[in-house]
């Protein structure tokens, strides 16, 4: 892991524009966004799934990056005062209190270009074909059908309660999308995987996506902003419907737990039985932060 999150440190800090490059002050709002915080979880999938698929780790590097930029302008613009109106993130002021609103969106709209930039390069993949589909693959997984659109409903739901069905339908577009996205990309960089074995992999990115999103409701719940580096209670705080408060805190624990189980099944059929994605599918569950 150690190794994995050097190295997504270090491709970003390549990709990301230079401080003193102009405009400074919003490439230097981009750097603070990305560098030097988080657990790099879609990385660390990406990686996970490339070694799975014989890939070439300069293209899962790429890829990688790709997730991480989408990943970190969605907490920039979640933070933003017209969405969730937060203070800290990854143990810092968040990017709309470090700089300033109209910054901390162009921050987000730049990120989200670059990621598709780094994955539409030259170098990215000798197959033109398979590259478009990643690119078409990662647009899905982050538009309206996707993360974004899950926040859309996020944001609607506040105040009601919805029914596990519907949270589900939130949690897997707002936050397994991209999660999915994640292990499916880093495995198309190779080709070393059966059909029948890349969508049991995708299955894996499915059940492991929402995984992070209930252990992250448990976390909201149980755990202290010290800990998490993003304040913490929120959600009961902002009276947003989770699965702590549709199933209580036993219950989502046991859910996450079966969602691990489900993850791992599915990676039976993987070279090494998923290799490190089953280590990493247990760090998701186990985390405490
Ligand atoms: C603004 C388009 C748009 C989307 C925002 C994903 C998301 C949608 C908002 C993030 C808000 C949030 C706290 C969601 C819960 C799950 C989540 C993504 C937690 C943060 O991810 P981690 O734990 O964070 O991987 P680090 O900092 O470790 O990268």
């Amino acid at each position: 892991m150690l190794d994995r999150q050097d190295r997504i440190e270090k491709t970003l800090n390549a990709v990301l524009p230079a401080p003193e490059l102009a405009p400074t002050r919003l490439h230097a709002a981009m750097r603070y966004a990305v560098l030097g915080g988080g657990k790099r979880v879609r990385p660390l999938l990406a990686y996970g799934a490339g070694e799975l698929s014989g890939a070439d780790a300069r293209r899962v590097d790429r890829a990688a990056a790709a997730v991480e930029m989408i990943h970190a302008y969605s907490l920039v613009h979640d933070d933003l005062p017209c969405m969730d109106d937060d203070v800290l993130r990854r143990g810092k002021p968040t990017v709309h209190l470090a700089f300033d609103e109209a910054t901390a969106l162009l921050v987000g709209d730049s990120l989200q270009s670059l990621a598709f930039q780094v994955i539409s390069e030259k170098s990215m993949d000798d197959d033109a074909q398979r590259q478009v589909e990643m690119i078409e693959l990662l647009a899905n997984a982050c538009g309206s059908r996707g993360m974004a659109g899950g926040q859309a409903i996020d944001l609607e739901a506040t105040g009601k309660t919805l029914a596990v069905t519907e949270l589900e339908f939130m949690h897997v577009h707002k936050t397994g999308a991209l999660i999915r996205a994640s292990v499916v990309l880093g495995a198309r960089c190779g080709d070393a995987l059966s059909h029948a074995q890349f969508n049991e992999l995708d299955r894996f990115g499915k059940f492991i996506g929402l995984a992070f999103q209930v252990v992250d409701d448990v976390l909201d719940a149980q755990s202290s902003t010290a800990t998490l580096g993003k304040t913490a209670g929120k959600d009961a705080k902002n009276n947003k419907p989770t699965y702590v408060s549709a199933l209580g805190l036993d219950g989502a624990r046991k859910f996450a737990a079966e969602l691990r189980d489900d993850a791992l099944r599915a990676l039976d059929a993987l070279p090494r039985n998923g290799g490190r994605l089953r280590q990493l599918a247990e760090f998701i569950v186990l985390r405490r932060f």
